[in-house]
């Protein structure tokens, strides 16, 4: 895939960010010109590998609207509209559908299932979505309901001390993953390529995917260096600020291939 078939929808960092929901980190002051600054970058990289990059309008009374993969996720046939287990986040979802409406066919989550894209992880035809506070059971049947006429397979992986699958788990190839084995047990991804976090990074188990380039935290040193190792290309940047608000980098776009 060329990148430049390739999009991101993308959101600015709101003002309100210091009152973001917190589940498994502790509340430390973030400096909102500095998280200007490294989503900035963040955007920019995106952009450079390829990206058309889609900016939608600011959500100040949103504080955890930058964080545009959990409304949404896209796949090559079709893209769900997520309604978030946080109360707080579900007035985020309308704009990402109305940008999303001009390149899939949109499908509604419904109540009293609840999901967020962040514990939505694709490899190959194989859909493996997180059992969270953010997402339930029904959830799940509603994406099987829908997928499994289309030739995916919706896996269910039970989670505990992360707040999303994708906080621990993410593709680093169509057959490969990157994951931390405390977070996600390493017999969920049996049949692929596996590459751990280092123990002492257990955040480190998150990047974005374009093309054939890795985007990842440069605060992740030793991880990313098992990464390159394995063959990969990375393109580094730091979130440092938007790490305090519990994301990491693909909370903060959603990447996705054009077809139209
Ligand atoms: C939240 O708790 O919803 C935000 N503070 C962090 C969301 C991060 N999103 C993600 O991992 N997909």
């Amino acid at each position: 895939m060329s990148t430049t078939d390739t999009i991101a929808i993308v959101r600015r960092v709101p003002d309100s960010i210091g009152s973001c929901e917190l589940t498994h980190v502790d509340r430390t002051p973030i400096d909102l010109a500095n998280a200007h600054r490294q989503h900035q970058h963040y955007v920019e990289t995106l952009s450079a590998l390829g990206c058309e990059i889609i900016t939608l309008p600011p959500l100040h009374d949103h504080p955890d609207s930058v964080f545009v993969e959990d409304p949404a996720f896209v796949l090559d046939e079709i893209a769900f509209i997520a309604r978030s287990g946080a109360e707080s986040r579900r007035g985020e979802a309308e704009t990402v559908a109305d940008a999303l409406a001009a390149h899939r066919r949109c499908h509604r989550i419904e109540a009293p299932a609840c999901i967020d894209g962040g514990d939505v992880l694709l490899l190959g035809r194989t859909l493996y979505v997180g059992l969270s506070s953010r997402t339930n059971a029904e959830a799940h049947r509603q994406l099987r309901d829908v997928l499994e006429p289309m030739g995916y397979e919706v896996r269910s992986v039970p989670l505990h001390e992360c707040l999303h699958l994708k906080t621990g788990a993410t593709a680093i190839a169509d057959d490969a993953v990157l994951f931390n084995p405390a977070w996600v047990p390493a017999d969920v991804f049996e049949g692929l390529r596996r590459v751990e976090c280092h123990p002492d990074e257990p955040f480190s188990g998150n990047v974005v995917r374009v093309g054939s380039t890795l985007v990842a935290d440069s605060a992740w040193e030793r991880t990313n260096r098992r990464l390159v190792d394995f063959g990969c290309d990375i393109a580094e940047v730091h979130l440092g600020e938007l790490t305090k608000a519990e994301g990491s980098v693909t909370c903060s776009s959603i990447v996705f291939r054009r077809v139209d």
